[in-house]
């Protein structure tokens, strides 16, 4: 086996134990369609889309053809007051998914970058209004948006914080929604917690609302633990933004294209953000790529002074990629012509029935669902969190499925190209391997 294994040293990897994985290494070195072949020659049923993002399944040929096609026809095009046609092309496309108020995309290369521009557009809109005083930012517990300084100070999963100093001054964070005692087991949308938005009342009082440029959060948690938002928080949450002139930014980078039964979660909530943040499953995992989608009157607030002067000084050299562009919009293609958004409002139902037969085995706490994304939640092992939900992974891996753990929780996110029968396999090997773990 170690024959077909590259050099392992040089690599620092990211959100990895290094050391055991270089004593244990798992190497891909093929996909396609709901399958990993490892580098020992394993077929893997991928349950969780690579990293929650590939929903068109791997590898898909319309998605490669268009890549490699874009390859040879335009390579990189500068992104610096030139343009090139698919970058249009794809705008012109998601903001045609996109909630109706949404009008206007800004591209670029992560979900990361795409939260750290999505929160410099709300100061810089509120200063363009002469409201530079709204400097605040409010997050939440157990949040996650992405890495960079302006993701990490918003976001609330405290290891991805605490060693990185005092981040950005000026942010709040909202309670988590997450509680078992009143909502364990709840199937879809817990029918509790929805005055917990209320909370961020008391926020605004202590800060002064008009202190505050913008409110972010995940429509549903993903790495925090798969958190479905109780019936009514979201929409309350946005009815208090707008009594405030505060802006509402729903990170849509997991819960985005299909992955909650529509285009995005916030259709599926019925809440509709000023800013919109997307990647992952933009491009089906294909080539990196994240955005920010938002109202026509926050772009119309920055289209004021000369003509050719730069309005928001702000672009990476990435921004639209040529590649990533062309995967964007073929992605698209693919997600309309196959009916995918459909067909996982389709599985969803049968993905939580499966889920809800592992309830009663041992250690699981919480089941949660909401479309195709799923959670199980075990009682950690005293005095050692997470390994109890590490065990069920490697349990998993070694039946020959992929799932993804954050705490004790196993997460779920199967492809939106998941027969039923695939769907079927990746909870039941998850059943299976929390009978087998000690
Ligand atoms: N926002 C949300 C809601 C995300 O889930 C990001 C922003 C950042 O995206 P990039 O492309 O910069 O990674 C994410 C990313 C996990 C896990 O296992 C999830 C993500 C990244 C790494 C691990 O839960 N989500």
């Amino acid at each position: 086996m170690s024959d077909q294994l590259p050099k392992l040293d040089a690599f620092w990897m990211p959100y990895t134990g290094n050391r055991f994985f270089k004593k244990n290494p798992k190497i891909f070195k093929k996909a396609r369609g709901m399958f990993y072949t490892s580098h020992d020659d394993q077929e893997i049923l991928d349950g969780v889309s690579g990293l929650w993002c590939c929903n068109a399944g791997h590898c898909h040929p319309r998605i490669v053809e268009a890549v490699q096609k874009q390859a040879e026809t335009l390579d990189y095009a500068i992104a610096f007051q030139h343009g090139h046609p698919k970058v249009f092309e794809l705008a012109n496309k998601i903001v045609n998914i996109a909630p109706k108020e949404l009008t206007h995309a800004f591209f670029t290369n992560s979900g990361s970058e795409a939260v750290d521009t999505a929160l410099k557009i709300a100061l810089a809109y509120h200063r363009s209004k002469g409201e530079g005083h709204r400097t605040r930012l409010i997050g939440r517990e157990k949040g996650y948006h992405g890495v960079g300084f302006g993701g990490i100070s918003v976001g609330g999963i405290s290891p991805n914080r605490k060693m990185f100093g005092s981040m950005l001054p000026g942010v709040d964070h909202l309670k988590h929604t997450h509680n078992l005692e009143h909502n364990a087991f709840s199937v879809g949308q817990p029918q509790w917690g929805g005055h917990l938005a209320d909370e961020l009342t008391e926020i605004l009082a202590l800060h002064d609302p008009s202190t505050v440029a913008a409110v972010i959060m995940e429509p549903i948690a993903g790495s925090g633990g798969v958190l479905i938002p109780p019936v009514g928080y979201l929409n309350r949450i946005r009815e208090i933004c707008n009594e405030h002139g505060i802006l509402m930014i729903l990170d849509e980078v997991i819960t985005g294209f299909g992955r909650t039964g529509k285009s995005f979660g916030s259709e599926s909530f019925n809440v509709t953000p000023d800013i919109m943040t997307i990647a992952k499953g933009m491009t089906s995992g294909m080539v990196p790529m994240g955005g920010v989608l938002v109202k026509q009157e926050i772009y119309d607030t920055f289209m004021t002074g000369p003509e050719e002067n730069i309005e928001f000084f702000h672009g990476y050299t990435y921004s639209g990629h040529p590649l990533a562009a062309a995967a964007g919009v073929a992605t698209l293609e693919v997600y309309e012509e196959e009916g995918l958004f459909e067909r996982a409002s389709e599985l969803a139902p049968i993905f939580e029935q499966e889920l809800q037969t592992i309830k009663g085995s041992q250690y699981v706490i919480d089941i949660r669902n909401f479309g195709m994304l799923g959670a199980i939640e075990l009682q950690p092992i005293e005095g050692k969190p997470t390994v109890r939900a590490l065990n069920v992974y490697k349990e998993c891996y070694s039946r020959g499925v992929l799932v993804r753990t954050t705490g004790d929780t196993v997460a779920l996110c199967p492809s939106l190209i998941a027969s039923k029968d695939q769907v079927s396999t990746v909870v039941q090997t998850v059943k299976e391997s929390i009978a087998a773990i000690d």
